[in-house]
């Protein structure tokens, strides 16, 4: 289980030829200016897509674009690994499961800072920039929030000039693209590397053996010490592919390292399996499952077997590729926690802990207690969740059969545990069985978010409310034992992808208006404050807003065939499709509004377009009956001529980040209306608010932190609090009395159940209603009242247009605090102990 170390060094190692060859090479496909970029653009359309200008296809150009790009990358990427390999520096090692990176051309251009130039070589081509950058299929390798804040997080590593790398799984198929068909979600397989992808460059050379399955056996070595030998039943291996993430204006050039998972070359016949060349070709199969597909979220009870083997694999990986770094740089196993900050984004890669372990004491015969201190040392985990039933726990049999020596290892650190919180709690065994790695109530389940938190030095939650509710609830035990393990970082988003590249208007307005260092500055969004009464500034940004609301109109009707009217109030709800985010309170506001009109015509009300975009887990019934339901409603009220001048409402398909580019800018109103205490963070929250859209939301998550920035008479807050929400369900939650008290409510849910909105079907939304009525385990009901007030509240300001432009120019104004860079300052400083390392290019 050793590296492949055949080969040619890679830019890892960096050795000085490798870099003074590249050197030498002068400064061919290294010109920033819109001339060199024509040159090579040519040059790559020729050399790699084997096509002449004339019959070369909008994809084409596309990848001959994106080559000549990548070429401007590489001597800062060399640069950047080389002096990380060069220097005694911490690397910061972000391990994840997901990593929801977007579309790469603009963004690559956009920290290069030759967008402009690339715009005017393509023009000089005769090609239209924007309908080339369209052409890149995005990368789908995340859900939603946990893989793009991955996402952001690179960024942002990259831009502050930390030394850092992330790591994760190179799936073939990433999230599943969604259609609507007959007013339902079906899923389409994504075949994102069907064209090529022209970011990644493969590694043979960086590849590492897994092991599954089998047994171990015990043996004494010449020292008498106790050895375990893991006979693995099957083994996989594991061969890099790196994406460069380059820096935003400064020449560091990250790197994100996604493991493809391969069959070990005829290994099986021989050593595991005798001779059974069935069993073999079998197996070869089941290596090359592992990096097939991204599970959804949310799904019951699928894969659960391919999903660890997932997990343990690309964490698995990693760790030899840092010790693989460690001994490149000719450093003893003993410094590895001086030299690698490991964070864990969730427990998704929280094998790590058992895993480091293996290596250590198994492979590098490092005694446990000092193996164990460098494992705590180097690894951190973020908790993104409180929700029970997200929690992840593996059952033991299908865990000792997958991974027996680590399920070995789990037991040791669970024993030494174990035996620290009894010395510390004496006798008190309930609370043992609280805090073991094992839950032994029913089924013996390993628990992971354990795992995680014994063995690491510091658990953060992503927001504070999160954070707090973290120690009060699901860790309350650990944060009683360690208080100084938990930390709260804020979740943030980066200002390039999320504002300069997808607002371009806006940009150019705050770069004219509070100057050009914003981007990397965000506290200089508050220069905005004193022109938010200013009425020519005022008018410039509803220029802007509107000038970007146009653009979703298009994109809406090209989507939907929906035609809007771009001077709509837009109100947009836009994340996974889950009950808690509760999508279907929206619905249902929106369908007593659209009542109210119906039964009072003459009713004054500004236009408003609603828009929803999200999936939902394939095997979730409920979330999708959500869609159908969101569906359904637009069917009614967008063909209701009484209503349809003033109402739209619009489910847009397929939202990923490619999507996102265009709705974030257009927003006016952001929906973050979930059940206080169960979204962890939110993150669309932020980047709707540095687009200065308002947000309606409840006390739940970073809502908290942004209604404190912005101010509260600046955000339109109504439900329950978080407390309040537990308080109700200890009082015994009986939804129906709610329903009974509320006219409208009720009259909305007859309405649903009458087949309004099911094209007459009284069966098709059934379990909906009922799901309300009964249990409403999300306080749907609870909330509705206050929640159509507060609509109220927003209708009436959206009539003061002067007003409504001030709350949405200090929106943009205040959310600097959301800003990654000042999150991954954070996890910096109080987390991993990194400093920024200037790459210089003139070194070499
Ligand atoms: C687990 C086991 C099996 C299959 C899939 C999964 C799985 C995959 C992805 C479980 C969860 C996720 C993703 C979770 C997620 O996106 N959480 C969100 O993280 C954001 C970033 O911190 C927060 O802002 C959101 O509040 C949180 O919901």
């Amino acid at each position: 289980m050793t590296a492949d170390s055949t080969a040619a060094p890679s830019t890892d190692s960096g050795t000085n030829a490798t870099a003074s060859t590249f050197h030498s090479a002068g400064p061919a496909r290294s010109g920033m200016d819109a001339d060199a970029l024509q040159r090579d653009i040519v040059d790559n359309l020729i050399c790699l897509q084997a096509r002449y200008p004339a019959i070369a296809t909008p994809h084409d150009w596309y990848m001959a674009l994106a080559y000549s790009v990548r070429d401007r990358m590489l001597e800062r990427w060399v640069a950047t690994v080389q002096t990380h390999a060069a220097r005694e520096v911490r690397l910061a090692c972000y391990l994840s499961a997901e990593f929801l990176i977007g579309p790469q051309l603009g963004n690559n251009l956009v920290s290069l800072g030759i967008e402009a130039n690339a715009r005017a070589a393509m023009q000089a081509l005769g090609q239209d920039f924007d309908s080339i950058l369209a052409q890149e299929e995005e990368p789908g390798l995340g859900n939603g929030g946990l893989g793009r804040l991955a996402a952001c997080y690179l960024d942002s590593l990259a831009a502050l000039e930390i030394p850092a790398i992330g790591y994760g799984i190179r799936y073939e198929f990433g999230i599943f693209d969604q259609e609507i068909r007959d007013a339902w979600q079906v899923e389409v397989t994504d075949k994102w590397l069907q064209m090529g992808n022209p970011w990644e460059i493969v590694r043979p050379d960086v590849a590492f053996y897994v092991a599954f399955g089998g047994h171990t056996e015990s043996t004494t070595d010449a020292q008498g010490r106790l050895q375990v030998r893991w006979v693995a039943a099957n083994k996989v291996k594991g061969v890099a592919y790196d994406i460069p993430v380059a820096g935003f204006h400064v020449n560091t050039c990250n790197t994100l390292r996604l493991w493809k998972s391969e069959a070990v070359e005829s290994f099986d016949l021989q050593d595991f399996n005798a001779g059974d060349y069935y069993q073999a070709v079998q197996d070869k199969v089941i290596s090359e499952t592992l990096s097939k597909v991204l599970y959804p979220n949310d799904e019951p009870e699928a894969g659960k077997r391919l999903r660890l083997a997932q997990q343990y694999f690309f964490v698995s990986c990693s760790l030899q590729d840092m010790l693989r770094l460690l001994d490149l740089k000719g450093e003893p196993t003993e410094r590895f926690a001086d030299m690698f900050a490991a964070q864990l984004n969730d427990t998704h890669p929280s094998i790590a802990v058992a895993e480091l372990m293996r290596l250590l004491v198994d492979e590098r015969q490092v005694p446990w207690d000092e193996a164990w201190d460098i494992t705590r040392r180097s690894l951190a985990y973020t908790n993104h969740t409180l929700l029970p039933e997200a929690l992840e726990t593996w059952g033991l049999p299908l865990f000792r059969n997958l991974l027996p020596r680590l399920l070995e290892i789990i037991y040791e650190i669970n024993r030494r545990f174990i035996d620290e919180v009894r010395q510390r709690y004496g006798g008190d065994e309930a609370r043992v069985a609280r805090m073991s790695l094992i839950d032994e109530r029913g089924d013996k389940r390993v628990r992971m978010a354990h795992l995680a938190t014994v063995g690491s030095h510091a658990v953060n939650g992503v927001a504070a409310l999160h954070s707090a509710l973290l120690k009060q609830t699901v860790m309350r035990d650990f944060a009683e034992m360690w208080p100084e393990r938990f930390f709260n970082v804020t979740n943030g988003v980066t200002p390039r992808r999320f504002m300069l590249l997808c607002n371009p208007q806006l940009a150019r307005l705050l770069d004219e208006t509070v100057g050009k260092d914003w981007i990397t500055d965000p506290t200089q969004l508050r220069g905005l404050e004193a022109h938010a009464d200013d009425a020519a500034f005022q008018e410039r940004w509803r220029r802007v807003k509107l000038s970007n609301k146009e653009a979703l109109t298009a994109r809406i009707h090209s989507a939907t065939g929906i035609v809007v009217d771009p001077g709509a109030l837009f109100d947009i709800q836009v994340k996974r499709i889950h009950e808690y985010k509760r999508q279907h309170l929206n619905a249902l506001f929106i369908i007593g509004l659209y009542q109210r009109l119906r039964n009072n015509p003459q009713l004054t009300l500004a236009p408003r377009c609603f828009v929803f975009g999200g999936k939902a887990a394939p095997g979730y019934a409920m979330a999708k009956l959500i869609i159908r339901l969101i569906n359904g409603v637009a069917e009614v009220v967008n063909n209701d001529p009484l209503v349809s001048d003033r109402l739209k409402v619009v489910f847009f398909p397929d939202f990923n980040v490619k999507n996102a580019h265009f709705i974030y800018p257009a927003a006016d109103l952001s929906e973050q209306i979930s059940t206080a205490g169960k979204e962890a963070s939110g993150t669309g929250n932020m980047k709707f608010m540095m687009n200065g859209a308002l947000t309606i939301g409840t006390l739940d998550g970073a809502n908290v932190e942004i209604r404190e920035q912005v101010g509260e008479e600046n955000f339109f807050l109504f439900g329950l609090s978080a407390d309040q929400v537990e308080q109700v369900k200890r009082d015994g939650y009986r939804p129906a009395d709610y329903a009974n008290g509320n006219a409208e409510l009720r009259e909305v849910l007859k309405l649903i159940a009458d087949g309004q909105f099911s094209r007459g079907d009284r069966e098709m939304f059934r379990p909906l209603v009922e799901s309300l009525l009964q249990f409403d385990p999300f306080l749907v009901l609870a909330d509705y009242a206050d929640y159509v007030a507060c609509q109220e509240r927003v209708s009436a300001a959206w009539q003061d247009v002067r007003h409504w432009t001030h709350m949405s120019i200090l929106n943009t104004a205040r959310a600097g605090k959301f800003s990654s860079d000042r999150a991954i300052s954070e996890y910096c400083s109080q987390i991993w102990n990194i400093r920024p390392v200037r790459i210089d290019l003139e070194q070499r």
